[in-house]
């Protein structure tokens, strides 16, 4: 058959296969992976490349050099009806390679199927040699102005709205690690401002392991899996990664962060974010002023619980990068305010006490409170993962003018390894011009050659001073906005390799975290030590972080030495009390629950009335509901999203369940081990898991109708905090919604410290 002609016969099958498969699909549920249905039939009418998704954008279409092309973002992409080489010559057959003869050897001139495998041979890059596994999403910038008092960024004047893409990541892992491990996670901004790009390449724990960036792969090394095994994956809990720490206190807060929720978020959307470092603000005058960056998430921050995070390692270890994507394609666009901490740039650099070049400290936000400068909404998905999130570039030294850096020895290193790093991950020194690392702002720099040169530089002239270029490029004044580097003053001093002394205190503000938590935090914590050291395999290096655990709480060692079976050593130094701050807590307050997942349990047989409605009451609560029934396709006209083989309650943030539904008949434990509880009473053993999950970690659980005998059924006490139950959909729903705004039913965690 002429492939460009088929028989009108075909199309027909093609097009009412695509009407079938339109009906079932459910266009407001996000994970749809095309733009338009697949047809059952492969197509076979040449038409351009389908576009994006709704939900998906592309770096801007600039030229290396930073000029807006006008072309549309598809260009970036593959164009024309038909397959080609990479040179855009046609092609009849790839499924066939050249041979002699249909049984016969490959022929080596086959050019289309060696360069088909070359370049397939060599599709890998080297992954982060930190923060391999990530998720990005474009997205702007809107300035509120209120920091033009401190800076002369023109990004951050009022008003101004910038292009950003942001990639979240976690650290110890691989490119293929799971999502929800216990790690710190980065939170890394690209501003494409109209001066020049400025990363804002933070994480979602103020602090860090270490003050000096020479110890960066110590620390490094110590939370990477074992060399000789290359085990655990993504993980801290073994004995390498302790050894460190314990010998190496200064990690002990930052280390307590990640044994708090703060290590196991709930979602990317739902992450603080800090720059850490103390940078330097630098107003239109010179004046300048030392900050701290915030971010802070409009949905709260939240995190799972420990068990939670290790069932969803496995029943989807894409679970943050899917949140994100489908969140966004949802339509619940997650955003951050940009917050700064000010401080006088005095000389010492110290603010009531506390060092701000010493990356191990924060300052509490009850003595210097975060003033919003700025608002970023994540928009846009990527089309391609490899072009944007893998190939984006960060570099703490990529800094607008009004914006600079301090001697923070963490920062000092940092300004050196991140184009260092590109080299070897990008392939060569060109990684700027990359489409997803082109700058918005005109580029002139003289910079010539090497791999992957994309810029077809003209003139003669790429050095300065030139007169056969006719001078070109030239210098800017200050006020043609070039970046000045702060004329400081560096104190006359002998080199040395050491520490200031005001970097000594390792354990009061490890404390003050301590302190600042509510009990059923401080359990998690207690948990996560115990968990992480129990996985330690010698004694030593358990009782020496006890040792450090004893400087930081009695409460804390104790629990934990009991837990590990050992004795809890007395401090070797004088607890202080510091005072604690309420604002490093995450639990207690209300916040929208946007792209939040509510399961919905229904029995085909039972009754259904009101589920339809209440999809819709979710849906546009921004809320995604999925249908939960014993078998996929469609109940009472609704597609179903889950089945009891394929659901677990670790999806959900909310379990409402519209009915009792009773044993399916894949309710077999040879076929799905989570039916192995016979339960007896009529109620499928995957459902009674279910809500017994969805109790046991605190979640809102809701029910009506035949419902609430399910959960009775479940050994899910109907008179529980959290536990809503009702006459009907539409009035279970409303209570279960306000819960949720408090993340979890937390009074269902009950606490044994104070
Ligand atoms: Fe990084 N870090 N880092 N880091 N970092 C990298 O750069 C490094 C540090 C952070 O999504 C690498 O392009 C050193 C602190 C994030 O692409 C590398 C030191 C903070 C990301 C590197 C630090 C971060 C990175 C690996 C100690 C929080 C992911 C690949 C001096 C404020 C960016 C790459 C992305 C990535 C080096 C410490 C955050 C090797 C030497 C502190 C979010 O250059």
């Amino acid at each position: 058959m002429d492939a460009s002609k088929p028989a009108k016969a075909v199309r027909k099958a093609v097009e009412s296969a695509a009407e079938k498969a339109a009906d079932l699909v459910t266009p407001e549920i996000p994970g749809t992976p095309g733009s338009a249905p697949a047809p059952f039939d492969e197509p076979t009418e040449p038409h351009d490349p389908l576009p994006p998704k709704d939900d998906q954008g592309t770096p801007e279409t600039r030229t290396p050099t930073g000029a807006e092309t006008g072309a549309a973002p598809t260009a970036m992409g593959q164009q024309g009806a038909h397959l080609t080489t990479s040179t855009g010559v046609r092609l009849r057959d790839t499924d066939h390679s050249l041979k002699a003869g249909p049984r016969g050897p490959t022929l080596l001139q086959d050019h289309h199927l060696r360069e088909k495998i070359t370049h397939f041979d060599h599709e890998r890059i080297p992954e982060r040699v930190v923060h391999a596994r990530g998720a990005g999403a474009h997205g702007r910038f809107e300035s509120y102005g209120t920091a033009s008092t401190v800076t002369r960024a023109g990004f951050l004047a009022e008003g101004v709205t910038t292009p950003v893409f942001v990639r979240f990541s976690t650290v110890l892992g691989s490119r293929g690690s799971a999502d929800t491990v216990r790690d710190t996670r980065g939170f890394a901004t690209k501003f494409y401002t109209a001066e020049g790009t400025f990363d804002l390449v933070g994480n979602n724990i103020p602090v860090f392991f270490i003050q000096d960036g020479i110890k960066f792969p110590d620390v490094i090394h110590a939370g990477k899996p074992h060399p000789d095994r290359e085990i655990p994956q993504a993980q801290s809990a073994h004995d390498t990664f302790w050894d460190f720490v314990s010998l190496h206190t200064e990690a002990q807060h930052h280390t307590i962060w990640n044994m708090s929720d703060r290590g196991i978020p709930r979602s990317y959307r739902m992450m603080e974010g800090f720059g850490v470092h103390t940078f330097r603000l630098v107003d239109a005058d010179g004046a300048t002023t030392l900050v701290k960056f915030h971010w802070k998430p409009e949905l709260g921050v939240h995190s799972l619980t420990w068990e939670e995070a290790q069932m969803i390692g496995g029943v989807d270890p894409d679970f943050h990068r899917r949140d994100l994507y489908d969140a966004i394609e949802a339509g619940a666009h997650p955003s951050w305010e940009l917050g700064i901490q000010t401080f006088p740039d005095s000389e010492d650099q110290m603010f009531e006490g506390i060092d701000l070049l010493d990356p191990t400290k924060i300052v509490p936000e009850e003595l210097a409170p975060v003033q919003p400068i700025g608002r970023m909404t994540l928009d846009r998905n990527p089309s391609n993962f490899f072009a944007e999130v893998e190939q984006v570039a960060f570099h703490v030294g990529h800094l607008p003018p009004g914006i600079d850096v301090t001697n923070d020895p963490l920062l000092q290193t940092r300004l050196f390894s991140y184009v260092d790093t590109q080299l070897t991950r990008l392939g060569g020194p060109n990684f700027n011009q990359i489409p997803v690392n082109r700058p918005h702002a005109a580029v002139n720099d003289m910079l010539r050659d090497g791999f992957h040169q994309h810029g077809v530089h003209s003139g003669v002239a790429p050095y300065k001073p030139n007169s056969l270029d006719g001078g070109c490029p030239f210098f800017a004044g200050a006020d043609d906005m070039a970046f000045v580097d702060v004329p400081q003053v560096v104190a006359e001093s002998t080199k040395v390799r050491e520490n200031p002394a005001s970097f000594d205190d390792h354990y009061s503000q490890t404390r003050q975290f301590w302190l600042s938590m509510t009990p059923v935090e401080k359990e998690h914590i207690i948990r996560a030590y115990a968990f992480e050291l129990g996985k330690c395999y010698e004694q030593a290096i358990k009782e020496r972080q006890l040792q450090a655990l004893a400087n930081v709480d009695p409460v804390l060692c104790s629990e934990v030495a009991t837990a590990l079976g050992l004795p809890a050593p007395e401090p070797t130094i004088d607890l202080v009390d510091p005072e604690p701050s309420p604002a490093l807590s995450q639990v207690g307050g209300e916040w929208p629950g946007d792209g939040r997942v509510v399961g919905i349990v229904v029995d085909p047989d039972g009754d259904l009335d009101g589920v339809g409605m209440l999809r819709q009451t979710i849906l546009a609560a921004d809320m995604v509901p999925l249908l939960i029934a014993p078998h996929g396709g469609v109940v009472d006209g609704m597609a179903v999203q889950r089945t009891f083989a394929t659901a677990r309650s670790v999806e959900f943030d909310a379990l409402l369940v519209a009915g009792s539904p009773a044993p399916a008949p894949d309710a077999v434990p040879a076929r799905d081990a989570k039916a192995g509880a016979d339960d007896g009473v009529g109620l499928d053993p995957r459902i009674a898991l279910m809500v017994a999950e969805c109790h046991r970690h605190a979640k809102v659980v809701g029910a009506w109708g035949d419902g609430v005998a399910a959960l009775s059924r479940a050994g899910c006490p109907t008179d529980d905090v959290g536990v809503v139950t009702g006459d009907d959909a539409s009035s279970v729903f409303a209570e279960a919604k306000s819960l949720m705004a408090g993340h979890r039913a937390w009074d269902r965690f009950r606490a044994t410290v104070s």
